[in-house]
């Protein structure tokens, strides 16, 4: 399978297992599971025809590892970046003392106001290091880097998330804990 179309699956994948399932009329349950077959059959036929070998491949070489399938393969789902409200059941865990936020210039007035917030997802996203925030800030435009000070952060009470692809999550980083 060819970078192109394993990249379209995912973005497919990203879209109806994290935010619209109901565009496909697919239902995902209260944990984001979707089930396999349906969702095959629910696919949108414009020429990329789904089916389980494509998801096995588009599973195992994701980039960043972005969805997992249960364990007969009989169920898939995002392990992180939803916008609609699942329990993904994620285990508390301690951080390392500093994580990094890639955003762009004209949200850093606002962050400086009210820190970090969820915007239309379920986490605030870091990374443990700086090159995947300047990726991740990229995708807006040139990227602007902020050191959070995850440390002291959990020391005085917030919690911190590791999704199961290693994406560091928490529900908001007050202004006090970020170097601009
Ligand atoms: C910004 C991708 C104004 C925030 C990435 C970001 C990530 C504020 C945007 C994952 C703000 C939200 C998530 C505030 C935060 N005022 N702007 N108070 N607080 N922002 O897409 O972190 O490739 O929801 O800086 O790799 O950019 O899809 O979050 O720019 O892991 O798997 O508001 O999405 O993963 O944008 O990206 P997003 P994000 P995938």
């Amino acid at each position: 399978m060819n970078e192109k179309a394993a990249k379209g699956i995912s973005k497919f994948l990203s879209f109806v297992l994290r935010h619209s399932p109901e565009t496909i009329g697919l239902e995902l349950d209260e944990n984001g599971w979707a089930d396999v077959e349906d969702l095959i059959s629910k696919c949108p036929k414009d020429g990329s025809i789904l089916n389980l070998e494509l998801l096995e491949f588009v599973v195992e070489n994701n980039d960043k590892k972005r969805f997992v399938f249960n364990e007969n393969k009989t169920k898939i789902r995002a392990s992180q970046g939803h916008s609609i409200s699942v329990e993904l059941n994620l285990v508390e865990t301690e951080p390392p003392e500093f994580l990094y936020h890639g955003t762009v210039g004209k949200f850093l007035e606002n962050i400086r106001k009210e820190g970090l917030q969820k915007i239309s997802r379920q986490h605030v996203h870091l990374s443990k290091d700086k090159e995947t925030a300047v990726k991740v800030g990229s995708r807006r435009g040139i990227p602007q880097i902020l050191i959070i000070k995850s440390g002291i952060m959990q020391r005085d009470g917030f919690k911190f998330y590791l999704s199961e692809n290693n994406v560091w999550l928490t529900d908001k980083v007050p202004e006090t804990y970020i170097q601009f």
